[in-house]
């Protein structure tokens, strides 16, 4: 059948669009440019909930503390009395700015108003601001815009566009006000644009504005917002949670870090404690070890790390912070190069023994274990020209590559001096000739071990009903159904007699607590061989790239596999106990070599 001209050249053009990748943005492009070589943020949450700090009539409240208002029901005319009680007299803008720089962050991002509604910054547009109503009357985003532009960072402004728990039309408090009376278009207009307005004229350039939890707000309501952002600052880029998919780059869920590289550009927003408003009893720091891994993970999946800090209602920053922040601070004056700036590891899988970034012609090994013996990669396929450590620069490493065409295996080794130079992750810099090739399918690694995240699985879904679903993190979640499956195919290097490990993960709602759920019959079938076992609690640990939620380990049994290859590998549930709505979490499968029989004793390693 011939189709008329218009409706033909209309299908070639859809196909045309349905086969190409979309075409970058060019002024998205530049907006960008900053932030992919920053890769490292200060995020501030402060506002009035640093006053009650955890605390109400008395009694502690739980969760995090800038919600205290929501958490304890307090009516808007009690809260508002909190504004009388704010005067930061110890604030220095100059001192944050300063430890940001200390720490290395190149951008603060900074609450202009969080879902309480204060504004934290001289308003014409509602008197309920640091200026109108409280003693300090000084406009810190003035004194902090300032001190920015002297030190060299980027200022950037959270802003809570939907939630609102002080305006009568803006979302949350529904103990104040009744939801289904709000007029949420009139809040956006009378107070979000106005106030977007107000921060973008009055302080100087802004990097980005960090919205948050898109509630009930449509595409058109987001377009807008960002079309209005990118009117008055054209280079300020505006977070994913503008919600409608209409920001810059995309937002992870809170201290979330994914299980592997992203092509798209992506920020994890990290607490250093629990909660992100100051908390007077929330003493749960994260070690500067686990900051500097997270950090180093994330740009090595092509993320910007976004770590935050609560100051007092007396406006400094919790020593505890300040101490870490530093601390990483140091780490960075030795490793800045393999962060800044830097391009995602070519490998899109996670390595036990740390991660990996690129440069071009370079890659840099972040060593967060010092191995034992020599390190060993596999699969790099490039020529390495020289290795060294970024701590000692002035010494070239020795290093070989062996290239086993049978095994279809390339093997990097490097030998190290036996003592690691850096505290808590030192980083091998990889000069290479020309860019890096890499194997990028699933594979052994050379300690034996397979691990298979449900990433990178293919999902067999039993029905339409089926629930199952990969989040953010990597996990396996909502998987109720027995007859789901997820299968993977990897490369063997090395058969042997492996220990079936299920690594289940505590979920994504709660932090400690009850909030996993166990009991489950599980059938792994790797290379044709079928072996079924319990998920048990009993052996939980903290994970070391996402410790806010610890795994949960059962061995179910083990295979033996002895033909080198491609292997495939399938888990199904062969029953789920759902009872607290949970079902079962799959975080990875682990095939972990069994102990081989006592190795001869150790040659002395020359150095
Ligand atoms: O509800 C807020 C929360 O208070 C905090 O501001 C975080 C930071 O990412 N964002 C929201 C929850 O995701």
């Amino acid at each position: 059948m011939r189709l008329l001209r218009p409706f033909r050249s209309l299908l070639i053009g859809l196909l045309a669009a349905s086969l190409c990748p979309a075409q970058p943005d060019p002024a998205r492009e530049k907006r960008l440019g900053w932030w992919r070589e920053a890769r490292f943020g200060m995020f501030i949450h402060w506002g009035l909930y640093a006053v009650p700090a955890g605390e109400w009539k008395g009694k502690p409240i739980a969760g995090i503390g800038e919600w205290i208002m929501n958490r304890a029901k307090i009516p808007v005319r009690e809260y508002e009395l909190l504004a009388g009680q704010f005067n930061p007299v110890k604030f220095n803008a100059d001192e944050w700015v300063r430890l940001a720089k200390e720490a290395g962050q190149k951008y603060i991002v900074i609450t202009s108003k969080h879902h309480d509604g204060f504004a934290m910054f001289g308003s014409q547009v509602s008197p309920y601001n640091i200026v109108s109503a409280t003693p300090f009357k000084r406009d810190v985003m003035k004194e902090l815009s300032a001190a920015c532009q002297k030190q060299g960072i980027k200022l950037c402004f959270y802003y809570s566009q939907s939630q609102d728990w002080h305006h009568p039309d803006g979302l949350g408090n529904t103990w104040d006000y009744d939801d289904s009376k709000k007029n949420f278009p009139k809040y956006l207009n009378e107070l979000v644009k106005p106030h977007v307005r107000e921060i973008l004229t009055n302080y100087g350039p802004i990097g980005l504005i960090w919205f948050d939890t898109p509630q009930r707000i449509t595409r058109a309501q987001s377009q807008e917002l960002a079309d209005l952002v990118h009117s008055i600052q054209p280079d300020c880029l505006v977070s994913g949670r503008i919600g409608n998919e209409v920001g810059d780059y995309q937002s992870m869920g809170d201290n979330q870090i994914p299980a592997r590289v992203m092509s798209y550009d992506w920020e994890s927003p990290v607490t250093l404690n629990d909660t992100w408003g100051f908390k007077k009893d929330d003493h749960n720091w994260k070690s500067t070890r686990t900051l500097i891994h997270q950090l180093v993970d994330i740009a090595s999946k092509n993320g910007n790390y976004l770590l935050n800090v609560g100051p007092t209602a007396e406006g400094v920053i919790p020593q505890p912070s300040a101490d870490r922040l530093r601390e990483v601070g140091q780490w960075i004056q030795v490793n800045g190069e393999a962060v800044y700036g830097a391009q995602p590891s070519p490998y899109p899988y996670e390595f036990e023994w740390g991660s990996i970034t690129a440069k071009p012609g370079k890659l840099y090994l972040h060593l967060t274990e010092w191995p034992k013996r020599d390190f060993m990669l596999y699969g790099l396929k490039s020529k390495v020209t020289s290795a060294r450590l970024l701590a000692q620069p002035g010494t070239p490493l020795k290093f070989a590559q062996i290239q086993d065409r049978t095994a279809r295996l390339n093997v990097l080794r490097i030998t190290l001096p036996s003592a690691a130079p850096d505290k808590d992750v030192s980083v091998v810099a990889l000069e290479l000739a020309g860019k890096p090739v890499v194997d990028t399918g699933l594979a052994q690694q050379p300690d034996g071990k397979v691990s298979l995240s449900p990433i990178f699985a293919e999902v067999g879904k039993a029905s339409s009903n089926s629930a199952i679903s990969i989040d953010n993190r990597g996990v396996a979640t909502r998987w109720f159904n027995p007859e789901d499956k997820l299968s993977w195919k990897f490369r063997l290097y090395r058969g042997g007699t492996f220990r079936v490990v299920l690594v289940s993960s505590e979920s994504r709602g709660a932090a400690g607590g009850d909030n996993w759920e166990g009991g489950h019959q599980v059938t792994v079938t790797a290379g044709g061989q079928s072996v079924t076992g319990a998920i048990n609690d009993g052996d939980r640990r903290p994970n070391a790239r996402n410790p806010r939620w610890r795994d949960v380990y059962s061995e179910i049994g083990r295979v033996s596999l002895r033909t080198q290859g491609m292997v495939d590998l399938t888990v199904k549930a062969e029953s789920i106990a759902a009872a607290k709505k949970m079902g079962f979490t799959l975080r990875e499968v682990q095939l972990v070599k069994a102990q081989d029989p006592p190795a001869p004793p150790a040659k002395k390693r020359r150095r």
